[in-house]
Parts: structure tokens; C-alpha cells; sequence
């Protein structure tokens, strides 16, 4: 009805390479709205805490092997199982905060090479992101924040490739956050987008479903 679509969280999406200060700025945002008074929720992906999350850290971690395929449709699973959780939360009003999304399912999948359009078909009938925010920063700046760790793709070279099929990936809906400001002006940056998505949320802006 009129009164639940008017009343609707926000999903809003952080993307960006390795290091870029997605974790950071989650948590800073997710602290602000919540003390201004929004229902609001902080999520990763990959969620590690269930099955196929637990598959994806082992891989991740370097602990198992796994075909490209594979894994790219374990990370979707991942998204998938959260789906209906993710859809009753925004319905009741609690907006969402997420680091990482199917952008990031596409973007490192296709720099192995795999086709581009394979990888967006499993993220088909997703939700869609109210707002998408790149945090951008250039591979070398990034690699240079406290070093990468040990994971799978944590490499400059890989991350190159990474930050190429973002570009390919982004569209006019996205809204660019120079990364390598201060983090107090990413996080001003972001509450200023935030805000005005929430705003248009409210307002009955309906759920919609990847790729738009
Ligand atoms: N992956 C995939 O292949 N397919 C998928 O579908 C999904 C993911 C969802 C794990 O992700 C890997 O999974 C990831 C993509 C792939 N691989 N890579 N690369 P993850 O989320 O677990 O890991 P991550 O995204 O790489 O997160 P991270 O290392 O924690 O980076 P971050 O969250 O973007 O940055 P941060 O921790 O907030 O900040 C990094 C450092 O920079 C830290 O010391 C900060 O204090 C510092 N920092 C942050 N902001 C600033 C500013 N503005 N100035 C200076 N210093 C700053």
C-alpha cells in the first residue's frame, strides 16, 4: 500500500577497489544515521557468516581452489540468500548500507576474463541499489594505504584490471566520491547523497530489480 512504499528504507551500495575506505565510511555513516534517528543497518559483501560466505573466505584466504564459474556464482549465491531479508528490511523502513554488491561480482570476475554479460546474468532479479557510490581512488594510492594482506586479488596488477571494469560498469546514476580526500570530507560527501536518496525513498520511489 501507499503508506508502506512512502515509508521504505534506502539501499545504498559502496563500490570501489581494495582500500578505497568502504569500511570506514560504512561504519561512519552507518553511526551518523543512526543517532540522527533512521532505522539502519550496516552489510558486507561477501557475508561470511553463512555456508557459501564461509566457501568464499576459504577462497579468498587462498585456502581452496576453485573454477572462476565457480566462484563467481557463489559470490551471486551469497547475494541471493540475503535477497528476501534485504527486501523485508527496506519494506519496514530500515535503510541499508552496503559494502559491496553485485558491481563488485562483475567488475572482479570479468577482469579474469570471463564475459561480461555471463557475470550480470546470475545478479538478474536482485534488488537494485537506491544509490550506487564509487569511492575513487587509483590503484597505486591505494596499494600504498597500510599495504594490501594476503588475499586473493589484493595484487596491483589484478586491481588495475579491476578498476578498468568499473569504469566500464559505471553509469550516470552512479555518484563519484574522490577517495583520496580526508575522510571526514568522503564521509561529508556521502551523507550529502545519502541523504538526498533517502529522501526520494520516502517520498515512494519504488524497489526495482538488477539490471535496470
Ligand atoms: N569480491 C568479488 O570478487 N566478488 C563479489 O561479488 C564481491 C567481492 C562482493 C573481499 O572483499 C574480496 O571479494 C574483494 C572483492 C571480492 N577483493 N579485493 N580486493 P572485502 O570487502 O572483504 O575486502 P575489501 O573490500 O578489499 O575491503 P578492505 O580491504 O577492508 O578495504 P576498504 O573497506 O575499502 O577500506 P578501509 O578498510 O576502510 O580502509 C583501508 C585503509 O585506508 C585503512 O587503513 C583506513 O584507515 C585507510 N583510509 C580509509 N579512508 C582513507 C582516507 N580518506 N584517507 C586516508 N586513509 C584512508
Amino acid at each position: 500500500n501507499k503508506e508502506s512504499i512512502s515509508s521504505r528504507g534506502a539501499l545504498i551500495v559502496l563500490e570501489g577497489l581494495d582500500r578505497c575506505g568502504k569500511t570506514s565510511q560504512s561504519g561512519r555513516l552507518y553511526k551518523y544515521l543512526d543517532e540522527q534517528g533512521h532505522s539502519v543497518e550496516s552489510w558486507r559483501f561477501p557475508d561470511r557468516n553463512t555456508g557459501v560466505g564461509q566457501m568464499i573466505s576459504s577462497y579468498l584466504a587462498n585456502k581452496s581452489q576453485l573454477d572462476d564459474h565457480a566462484i563467481h556464482l557463489l559470490f551471486s549465491a551469497n547475494r541471493w540468500e540475503k535477497r528476501s531479508l534485504m527486501e523485508e528490511k527496506l519494506k519496514s523502513g530500515t535503510t541499508l548500507i552496503v559494502d559491496r554488491y553485485s558491481y563488485s561480482g562483475v567488475a572482479f570476475s570479468s577482469s579474469k576474463g570471463l564475459d561480461i554479460e555471463w557475470c550480470k546474468a546470475p545478479e538478474i532479479g536482485l534488488l537494485a541499489p537506491d544509490l550506487v557510490v564509487y569511492l575513487d581512488i587509483s590503484p597505486e594510492k591505494a596499494a600504498e594505504r597500510g599495504g594490501y594482506g594476503d588475499e586473493r586479488y589484493e595484487q596491483l596488477e589484478f586491481q588495475k584490471k579491476v578498476a578498468g571494469s568499473y569504469l566500464s560498469l559505471r553509469d550516470s546514476s552512479w555518484k563519484v566520491i574522490d577517495a583520496t580526500l580526508s575522510i571526514e570530507d568522503v564521509e561529508k560527501k556521502l551523507r550529502e547523497v545519502v541523504l538526498d536518496c533517502m529522501m526520494t525513498c520516502h517520498k515512494g520511489k519504488p524497489l526495482s530489480q538488477l539490471w535496470p
